[in-house]
């Protein structure tokens, strides 16, 4: 029936969400990677800036590809500062681009969960959300999540991920143990691989109601939430002189209560509306363009047609040519000359 197809649609959908999530999971630590890489480079280009003057541009520009080599003299420490605030702009602008497509997957979610139900009659939409309501509450139902940063949160890393004594947690130990590339600073991923133990308390994968795109937001959160408070020069990395001094804070021992995800509506139900109107235009014009093709589709068969009959028409007529043709050369050859064969031998 049409109910069940419906039912089955959605459950379809939830299902291909999850698989997109794997898919995007895996695209997203591709991407981080390759973050990774740049600001590794951005990182060896700041060390470059402090011993700047040395240092000998030539070898510094084998480290860019993309630049002129025949433009190295001319190539200098204001070009270089230059060029560090262009790529960290761009990744500001990457974590912005990050929110805002989180924002566009919940908005089609609940877009998505507002048809479904449409879709059911009375008895079974109320059956429905209750369910969904449920769920909701159960995602909330989870151990408190300590303040990214706060000592409480980086002990219990200590304690249970390093197997350490609470006692004895020490900041300085505690940096040279999650700098695991040893180049002296925290980078963004090995800040963010230290919440991944308060992300467990909210999400686990097993769970339908626990959705792994709002984990990974949730981390992109924390982490932006401890270098907007720790990291002073606003390089994107924590050096340790930084960390020491966050650990003296008022907030290191007395955080405020860390709000996660689910704690406030992530948009307005004005932003639904206008993105609902935005998915409904995209549907227009998709319609349009495939109206178009069709329209195309059909054009073409027409002119398929009026070329198999040209065709049929040339056949019968070079066929009748052919038979013509052969027929005076079979002709022909019975009037060779008698002598011919034997002039030939
Ligand atoms: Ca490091
Ligand atoms: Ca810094």
């Amino acid at each position: 029936s049409y109910l069940q197809l419906n039912i089955t649609k959605t459950k379809g959908l939830s299902k291909l969400y999850k698989e997109l999530d794997l898919v995007g999971h895996h695209v997203r630590t591709r991407l981080d990677e390759l973050k990774r890489q740049e600001v590794s480079r951005l990182r060896m280009l700041l060390k470059a800036k402090l011993d700047s003057l040395q240092m000998d541009h030539t070898s510094l520009l084998k480290q860019f590809e993309h630049l002129d080599p025949h433009n190295q003299n001319t190539f200098e420490a204001k070009d270089l500062e230059l060029l560090i605030s262009t790529a960290t702009k761009d990744l500001e602008n990457y974590d912005a681009e990050r929110h805002e497509e989180f924002k566009r997957y919940e908005m089609l979610k609940e877009h998505e969960r507002r048809e479904y139900l449409k879709g059911l009659d009375q008895e079974k939409r109320d059956q429905e959300e209750k369910r969904l309501q449920e769920l909701k509450e159960k995602h909330r139902q989870h151990p408190k999540v300590n303040a990214p940063g706060s000592v409480a949160q980086l002990r219990e890393v200590w304690e249970e991920t390093d197997g350490l004594d609470p006692q004895e947690f020490n900041p300085k130990t505690f940096f040279k143990l999650h700098d695991t590339n040893e180049d002296g600073v925290l980078d963004e991923q090995e800040l963010e691989a230290l919440f991944t133990k308060e992300l467990e308390k909210v999400y686990d994968p097993k769970n339908e109601e626990d959705d792994m795109m709002e984990m990974e937001e949730e981390r992109l959160r924390m982490r932006e939430h401890v270098m907007k408070n720790v990291d002073l020069n606003k390089d994107r990395l924590v050096s340790l002189e930084e960390f020491l001094r966050s650990t003296e804070k008022k907030d290191f021992n007395n955080p405020k209560e860390w709000e996660t995800l689910d704690a406030k509506p992530l948009y307005t139900e004005e932003e639904l509306q206008r993105f609902e109107a935005e998915l409904r235009d995209k549907e227009e014009e998709l319609k349009r363009k495939a109206e178009t093709l069709h329209q195309e589709q059909e054009l073409l068969k027409e002119r398929g047609k009026a070329l198999e009959a040209q065709k049929r028409e040339y056949q019968q007529v070079t066929g009748l040519k052919t038979k013509n043709l052969c027929g005076s050369l079979v002709g022909g050859g019975s009037k060779w000359p008698q002598g011919h064969t034997d002039i030939l031998i």
